[in-house]
């Protein structure tokens, strides 16, 4: 875990079907983001917002996907920024949409491959966004990264070309319970691991995300976290387009973020989908300054360093 955190706004919101998450980075900003990180000791470098310029729209057979383009052209760009800004420390990117993680996640990857690093994925989540161009539904594109990002087919020619596809057998994904019929027959089989509310009930989140953690200590590799704001229940995040009840509590949501912290294995952070529309009173907003804090070394008390081999 770099000491030093880049705060990147990637103001996306054609990547859903409800307006406002385009002000979600300006929200985690005047939540206190960076004042929150300098507290806790660490430098923290603003990028400022990314943006696009103007796109020439371009269709696709499936006839629900809409803003296609546009989310090309946020892809190539987030994906640019994350390859340059991994290298000079830890790079947050403050949706924004889902969408974002594509171009994250891909220039994250990128940069792990040329310095001979594995990458691993934790993505936390309602959804399992699994959805490829041709099976979305809804035609939303936030629905997609996850596919995008560890090669799925059907994106040649839209999306730009995947250098580097995280390998499924690296995507450990956690809080689902909302997973689409075509999401689900293909998440079957394909090497992802796959943690719903169910299993969390039944195990506890400490255990299904320690084991994956164990893993990539063991395996040596290095961790993306792609925080979805509805992995939360909603009666904690409301600020957020598409609600599921049936969340993560308070807790769990923190405790991951605490073992993530104590791993030091984390190297860059999606927070995404937060939509300040629909937040009350900036609350989603304020909840998730305090899970970034406790991803970065916030604690309630000092413990004995976990040995995770
Ligand atoms: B999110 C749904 N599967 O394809 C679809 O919020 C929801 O980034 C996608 O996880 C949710 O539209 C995307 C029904
Ligand atoms: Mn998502
Ligand atoms: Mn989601
Ligand atoms: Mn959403």
């Amino acid at each position: 875990m770099s000491d030093r955190c880049i705060l990147i706004g990637a103001p996306v919101e054609a990547g859903t079907g409800r307006r406002g998450a385009d002000m979600g980075a300006r929200a985690f900003r005047a939540a206190g983001l960076a004042e929150t990180l300098r507290d806790l000791g660490l430098e923290v470098r603003e990028h400022g917002n990314l943006f696009i310029g103007p796109v020439v729209p371009k269709a696709h057979p499936n006839p629900m996907i809409g803003d296609i383009a546009e989310i090309a052209a946020w892809t190539e760009v987030i994906e640019k920024v994350a390859y340059e800004t991994a290298a000079q420390g830890m790079p947050i990117f403050l949706g924004g949409d889902h969408s974002v993680a594509a171009g994250s996640i891909a220039g994250i990857n990128r940069r792990a491959v040329e310095d001979g690093r594995e990458l691993f994925v934790l993505w936390l989540d309602a959804h399992s966004d699994y959805h490829t161009l041709d099976t979305t539904e809804s035609g939303n594109l936030h629905g997609v990264p996850a596919a995008y990002v560890t090669g799925r087919p059907g994106f040649a020619g839209y999306f730009p070309p995947l250098v580097a596809p995280v390998k499924p057998e690296n995507v450990c994904m956690v809080g689902l319970r909302s997973v689409d019929p075509a999401e689900r027959s293909a998440l079957d089989g394909s090497g992802i691991t796959v943690h719903d509310m169910r299993a969390i009930d039944e195990n506890g989140i400490g255990r299904l995300v320690g084991s994956f953690l164990k893993e990539v200590v063991v395996r040596g590799g290095i961790l993306h976290v792609s925080l979805d704001v509805d992995f939360l229940d909603p009666e904690i995040a409301p600020g957020v387009g598409t609600t599921v009840p049936g969340g993560a509590t308070f807790r769990e949501a923190h405790l991951v973020m605490e073992m993530l912290h104590d791993t030091g294995l984390v190297r860059s952070l999606d927070v995404v989908e937060l939509n300040p529309f629909l937040d009350e009173r900036g609350r989603t907003a304020l909840l998730l300054v305090d899970l970034v804090a406790s991803l970065m070394g916030r604690r309630i008390l000092d413990r004995p360093t976990r040995s995770w081999s």
